[in-house]
């Protein structure tokens, strides 16, 4: 089947790095996809391998939608990006008419169960008759699941990780433990570092603001990376012993890479992100301790001068991939939704 799938990049990677990985997982599955992107040039270092089944197509201002073009089977609005009108009106027009799904950020708030799978039908504008489905991710049954690829556990659970450190000269000293770091600007970055130190820790920070404010102290060496591609990024994960993540895509790989994660939040002026932060902390019982070092971590209590609760976090993170792992995936459930199969 044919996909279009539409992305606007906000700010930061996230919207076009869920994207870009639902595009993958299409292609994977013997799809088609063309993917529309107002800006694609984190793509350069996030798709180093692009998939001959995706088709990259530019939507800014002044690439109008060609007026020859058939819109595909399913149209995906991702983010409620708005698509442009030209194309809506092209799928009005087209028989039978595309599946329109608007995919929604993931949140594990109870709102979503009760959202998720609604339709919303089109009465007036270019898209009249058309009727557009709500889609959202989650971490239950009754939300639209996470993106994981077919083959993804196979392939942790065959991974070696202090071989594909070594390989980059990232491979930690004897006693060293690793830990990853993908954050936004953050004002418990010097507490975070010192509870790090506690333990010999080797810290692989990725690009961002902690870049520029790591200093060598006593237990505790850093190394800042490049941006990896997609997939090395994927490898980083699971070759760490902790991994600091952000937004939503690195937070949900985070999930499936089992080891224990700390997760910064994209703040949200409204101070929304609270509730959503201790949503996901609920819904997957993180252990206490744990859950402070969390609050700490996105400014909502002092961040403890240790890694308390790490070893209930270690058993924590396999349990709960184990929990998510047993649920359909996002692109199986959404072929389901559309009665498509791959
Ligand atoms: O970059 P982010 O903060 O993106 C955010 C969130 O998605 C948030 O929900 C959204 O509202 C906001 O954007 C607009 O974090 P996230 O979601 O982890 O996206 C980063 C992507 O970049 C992810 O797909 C992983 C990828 N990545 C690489 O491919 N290589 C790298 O080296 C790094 C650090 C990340």
């Amino acid at each position: 089947m044919l996909w279009d799938l539409f992305c606007r990049v906000i700010d930061n990677h996230g919207d076009l790095g869920v994207c870009w990985r639902l595009a993958r997982d299409l292609a994977e599955r013997g799809h088609t996809v063309r993917l529309w992107v107002d800006d694609a040039s984190a793509l350069s270092w996030m798709a180093t391998r692009r998939p001959q089944a995706i088709e990259l197509r530019d939507w800014r201002e002044g690439h109008a939608v060609d007026v020859n073009l058939q819109p595909g089977d399913v149209v995906i609005e991702a983010f409620g990006c708005e698509l442009p009108t030209a194309f809506v009106a092209r799928m009005a027009a087209r028989t039978p008419p595309p599946r329109w799904i608007n995919l929604e950020y993931l949140s594990a708030e109870d709102y979503v169960e009760r959202s998720h799978g609604l339709a919303s039908p089109q009465f007036s504008g270019p898209g009249a008759g058309l009727s557009k489905h709500f889609y959202f991710p989650g971490f239950t049954p009754r939300t639209g699941g996470l993106l994981r690829e077919r083959d993804l556990l196979q392939r942790i659970a065959a991974f070696n990780g202090p071989a594909w450190l070594a390989q980059r000269g990232w491979a930690p000293r004897p006693g060293e433990r690793v830990v990853s770091l993908f954050a936004y600007a953050n004002p418990a970055l010097p507490a975070l570092l010192d509870a790090l130190a506690e333990h010999p820790t080797l810290l692989l920070v990725c690009p961002g603001p902690a870049q520029a404010q790591l200093h060598p102290k006593p237990g505790l060496r850093s190394i800042a990376l490049p941006y990896l591609p997609q997939p090395d990024y994927d490898h980083l994960l699971w070759a760490c012993d902790i991994n600091l993540v952000r937004g939503e895509d690195s937070f949900v790989r985070a999930q499936w890479a089992g080891k224990p994660f700390i997760w910064q939040i994209y703040p949200q002026h409204d101070d929304a992100h609270h509730a959503k932060l201790e949503a996901f902390m609920a819904r997957a019982q993180l252990p206490k301790a744990w859950c402070q070092i969390w609050r700490g971590w996105n400014g909502l209590a002092a961040l403890p001068d240790r890694l308390t609760g790490l070893r209930e976090a270690a058993e924590h993170a396999v349990g709960w991939r184990t929990q998510l792992a047993s649920q359909p995936d996002l692109l199986d459930q959404l072929q389901g939704l559309l009665g498509v199969s791959s």
